[in-house]
């Protein structure tokens, strides 16, 4: 029952992509595998994951190869932040143990999501734990300029089991990826939100399976509420809208272990493999190998970085960095090794794919790019990242937010960015009694210049006001063509609920040109 009926609660859609992964899987003579129908085997008897609202509500969706589709969604019960959460469950036709998915399973993510990136507000993407690291990593750099959450589960038990942890990882990501701006490829796991990119498996069997040993979890979960290191949370920072690149170049990388008494010739002889384009080699500690200026490792190493062969070195160790503090980490750094920093594994590799794959991608600007923080995945000693506290916990920063409303309203650049310089950047992406956000009040705000300063510090274009709207649609609805040129630019788009009301405006009263430019087909002419 809602306790507040008089009041307009708000309502996020989430798309759930099922993959595989033992969430979905069901006892077979074979053992495990996973099986289809898992909305209406596993959700929709669950109350947590229904509030029997719907009784056979379907949703147009697209899947990854550009077919239409229509899937069957549900409703959560109101949250503990007094939002429901609607999803839609898409599942792939074949499902796969994560062991086997490759750069087309990667593909095929990416493709789904990025068709049905105007009708959600955040993704949920259902997938086993083998690879999930290295899934959630690949994700990462194959999207660009990513707005909205995506957030990636599974569990160690299957959801049909009596006892698991499936219930709680995807119970939880779906909350998250619908009440919380987190705009990264996320991993949820046992309570703790990590960036996908920082994580690895580091138990078969225990429910609290990954870890992110040089990044804290962007969110944890504690009793009812989620609590969100706003300060960690990472942004695109430049105009560009959401793009995917797919078809990551696995086929010409590898990942080889260092161990004591290695044969070079063993090295090498991965070197020559044909077509080679990356070595990740796992080193010690902080980065050593075996062999000093003048042997024989170091000689085939400095060989293959001559022939074109990018070569990153990473640490064995769980956490920690590789750098040139000891002598045999110089020497790899004089042979042309690219130090990888703090990467993991899986995000070495998948980043390495992912940057060979660019267009006219050379050697040089590969490795160059392989030192540097592209989505947050490695640290580097300048910050990324804003300070940013809870939604609606404002107390003193009220009085910030205020003052940047009058600033916005008097078209004051200067004075706007005066309050939101260095720690109160977070001030951005929160937002005032009516939900609305600094972005809301500048994209009706006499100075455009205002609305892109703050786009190009991380500002999110998808949050929406208590109506439910969306800063385009306030941008278009006011008939500002300038300002809602340069919220389309940065990958704005109406929402699914706004594009009625947008219609009716551009054909009756409003400036048909500015709906067209906002997306509404046929305004124009309309
Ligand atoms: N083998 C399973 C998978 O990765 C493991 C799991 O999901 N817990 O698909």
């Amino acid at each position: 029952m809602d306790p507040f009926p008089e009041l307009q609660l708000p309502e996020s859609r989430v798309l759930i992509v099922i993959t595989g992964g033992t969430i979905c899987m069901r006892r077979s003579e074979d053992g495990l595998i996973p099986a289809k129908g898992f909305l209406r085997a596993a959700l929709a008897p669950r109350p947590s994951f229904n509030d029997n609202s719907y009784q056979d509500p379907l949703e147009i969706i697209t899947d990854d190869k550009g077919t239409r589709k229509a899937v069957q969604s549900l409703r959560t019960p109101i949250s503990a932040y007094d939002r429901r959460v609607r999803y839609s469950v898409l599942e792939f036709d074949e499902l796969l143990d994560s062991s086997s998915i490759d750069a087309a399973g990667w593909d095929q993510i990416a493709r789904t999501i990025y068709r049905n990136y105007q009708l959600f507000d955040g993704f949920v993407v259902l997938h086993g734990t083998d690879s999930l690291a290295y899934t959630c990593s690949a994700l990462s750099f194959m999207f660009q300029n990513l707005g909205k959450p995506v957030i990636l589960t599974g569990s160690q038990a299957p959801m049909m089991e009596l006892q698991n942890d499936a219930q709680d990882n995807l119970l939880s990501s779906l909350i998250i990826a619908g009440h919380f701006m987190i705009p990264e490829v996320c991993l949820f796991f046992n309570f703790k939100l990590f960036r996908g990119n920082r994580t690895t498996k580091v138990s078969a069997e225990d429910f609290d399976a990954f870890a992110s040993p040089n990044l804290r979890p962007l969110a944890q979960i504690s009793s009812l509420r989620t609590n969100v290191q706003w300060n960690l949370v990472y942004r695109p920072t430049t105009v560009h809208p959401f793009s995917i690149q797919t078809k990551l170049d696995t086929s010409h990388v590898a990942c080889l272990r260092i161990f004591p008494g290695m044969k070079p010739e063993m090295v090498d002889a991965v070197l020559r493999l044909e077509g080679l384009k990356g070595l990740i080699l796992e080193t010690f500690g902080a980065g050593n190998t075996p062999g000093g200026p003048d042997s024989a490792m170091t000689q085939i190493l400095a060989a293959a970085v001559k022939r074109g062969i990018v070569i990153v070195n990473v640490t064995q160790c769980l956490s920690g960095s590789v750098s040139p503090l000891y002598a045999p980490g110089t020497v790899l750094g004089r042979a042309g090794v690219v130090f990888g920093q703090d990467l993991t594994s899986e995000a070495a590799l998948t980043k390495l794919a992912y940057l060979l794959a660019l267009p006219d991608s050379t050697p040089e600007e590969v490795a160059k790019r392989m030192c540097i923080s592209l989505r947050g995945e490695l640290t580097e000693t300048t910050r990324t990242h804003f300070e940013h506290p809870k939604n609606g916990s404002l107390t003193p920063e009220l009085s910030s937010l205020t003052a940047l409303g009058y600033s916005i309203q008097a078209g004051d650049l200067q004075g706007a960015r005066d309050i939101i310089r260095g720690e109160t950047r977070w001030l951005l992406n929160d937002a005032d009694y009516n939900l609305s956000t600094p972005v809301h009040l500048a994209a009706t705000g006499p100075n455009v210049e205002i609305l892109k300063d703050f786009l190009e510090q991380g500002a999110s274009v998808h949050l929406r006001n208590r109506e439910g709207h969306t800063p385009l649609y306030l941008a278009a609805h006011s008939g500002l063509a300038g300002h809602v040129q340069i919220l389309t630019d940065a990958g704005a788009h109406l929402h699914s609920d706004e594009m009625a009301a947008a219609r009716l405006h551009a054909e009756s009263d409003g400036d048909a040109a500015v709906w067209a430019t906002a997306g509404v087909s046929g305004a124009e002419t309309g």
